[in-house]
C-alpha cells in the first residue's frame, strides 16, 4: 500500500514542490485546493497544472471547520502537510485580522481534525524565520527566543505553539519546520526574489525600465525552496517529532539579489533599482540568518543550490517565460508594477 499524504497549500510554490517530490517517492498526494481555484484552474492551478491527475483535490477552506473535517472523514492519510497561509508579510501589515485567523484558526482546525479523526496521522506546520523577528542571537537555531515583528510573524508563533502543545498534550506525531526564505521560479510575484528576477526580465526585453523596491539592506538567508520540501518529509520519517531550523546558513541582502540579478543579463542595477518607500514595513525584520546544524545531523539534510544559482535560474526563467509573449501590453508585465 502506498503512504497517502495531505497538503494544505498544494497550489503553491512549497506545496507545488513537496507534491512532485512525494509523487516521486511513491506517495498517494490529495491537496486541500479553495473552490475558487477549482473555478479557475488555469490561473490557481498553474503550478501542478504538469502533475494532473497523479494528484486528488479536494475543496475546503481553512476558515471552514466542516470542510475540513469532511475530507479527514473520508479519506486516510498518514501525513499531513499544513502549508495554507496567508503568507506575505506586507498583506499582513494591511490587514492582520484575517492573517490571524487564516494562519492561526487554520492551523488550529487542521490539529482538532487530525486529532479527532486520524490522531495517528503524522503533523508537519510550516513554521517561519519570520518568528525570530527582531533576532535575539545570530545565527538562529531551534532554541532562538522569538521576537515576531508582524501580525505574520505574530500568526506563526501561535501556530508553532499549537503545533507543540498538540504534541506534548495529545501525543501526536506533529513537528514544525522553522524555514528560513525559500525561492525559486514558482514563487509569488510579490516576494522580493521574484519581484526583482521579473523585474529584470522585463526590463531587458523591453517592457519596462525600473524595479521600485524597499529596504535594499534588509538580509536573508535564501535557499530554494525544491531543497526545503524534502526536510518537510525527512521530519515526518523520524522516530521522534521534533521541530527543525531549515536554512543555508548564508546571508545576503536585498541589494545583492539586485546586483546579481541584473548582472545575469548584463545590466547594472543602480541603473534601474528606486527605493520607493510605499515598499517599507511599519517594522522590518533586518536579518536572518538560520543554523541548520540539527537538520543536517539528523535528518541528514543538506541543500545542494547555491545563492548565485538561485538568483541565475529565477532570472532566467522568468527571461524564457516572458519570450515569445513580449509586448508592452503583456497582462503580467503591467500587474507586477503595482505589487
Ligand atoms: O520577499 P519578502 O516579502 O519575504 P519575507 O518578508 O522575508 O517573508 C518570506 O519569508 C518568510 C521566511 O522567513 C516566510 F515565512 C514568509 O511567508 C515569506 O515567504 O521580503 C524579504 C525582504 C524584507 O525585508 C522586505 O522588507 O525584502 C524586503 N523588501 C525590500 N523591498 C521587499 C521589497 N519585499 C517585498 N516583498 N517587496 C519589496 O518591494
Amino acid at each position: 500500500m502506498p503512504k497517502a499524504a495531505l497538503i494544505t497549500g498544494i497550489t503553491g510554490q512549497d506545496g507545488s514542490y513537496l507534491a512532485e517530490h512525494l509523487l516521486t517517492l511513491g506517495y498517494e498526494v490529495h491537496g486541500i485546493v479553495r473552490r475558487v481555484a477549482l473555478e479557475e484552474p488555469e490561473r490557481r492551478l498553474g503550478r501542478i497544472v504538469h502533475l494532473g491527475e497523479r494528484l486528488e483535490l479536494h475543496p475546503a477552506a481553512l476558515e471552514s471547520y466542516p470542510s475540513i473535517f469532511q475530507i479527514l472523514s473520508r479519506h486516510r492519510f498518514d501525513e499531513c502537510y499544513h502549508l495554507a497561509a496567508q503568507s506575505f508579510v506586507a498583506e499582513s501589515f494591511a490587514d492582520g485580522f484575517s492573517t490571524m485567523s487564516t494562519n492561526i484558526d487554520g492551523t488550529h482546525y487542521m490539529l482538532a481534525a487530525v486529532r479527532e479523526l486520524q490522531p495517528e496521522c503524522k503533523f508537519y506546520f510550516a513554521g517561519s524565520s519570520e518568528m525570530f523577528g527582531k533576532v535575539r542571537e545570530s545565527p538562529q537555531r531551534e532554541t532562538t527566543p522569538f521576537h515576531p515583528r508582524s501580525p505574520y510573524g505574530i500568526s506563526k508563533v501561535a501556530g508553532f505553539h499549537l503545533t507543540m502543545n498538540y504534541r506534548e498534550a495529545y501525543g501526536m506525531f506533529c513537528c514544525s519546520g522553522i524555514l528560513f526564505n525559500h525561492e525559486g521560479p514558482r514563487r509569488g510575484f510579490e516576494f522580493v526574489t521574484r519581484k526583482i528576477s521579473s523585474g529584470v526580465a522585463r526590463i531587458k526585453l523591453g517592457l519596462a525600465t525600473e524595479v521600485r523596491l524597499g529596504c535594499l539592506d534588509a538580509r536573508r538567508d535564501w535557499g530554494h525552496a525544491a531543497d526545503y520540501v524534502r526536510a518537510m518529509h525527512l521530519m515526518l520519517q523520524q522516530p521522534t517529532p521534533d521541530d527543525y531550523v531549515v536554512a543555508t546558513g548564508e546571508m545576503h541582502s536585498v541589494r545583492e539579489f539586485c546586483e546579481l540579478a541584473f548582472a545575469e543579463v548584463g545590466l547594472d542595477y543602480h541603473d534601474h533599482v528606486r527605493v520607493d518607500p510605499a515598499f517599507q514595513r511599519p517594522a522590518e525584520v533586518d536579518q536572518l540568518l538560520g543554523d541548520a546544524t540539527k537538520a543536517r545531523a539528523v535528518l541528514g539534510w543538506r541543500p545542494t543550490c547555491t545563492f548565485r544559482q538561485l538568483v541565475a535560474e529565477m532570472v532566467h526563467s522568468d527571461l524564457k517565460g516572458l519570450m515569445g509573449r513580449a509586448s508592452p501590453l503583456d497582462r503580467s508585465a503591467v500587474a507586477v508594477t503595482s505589487l
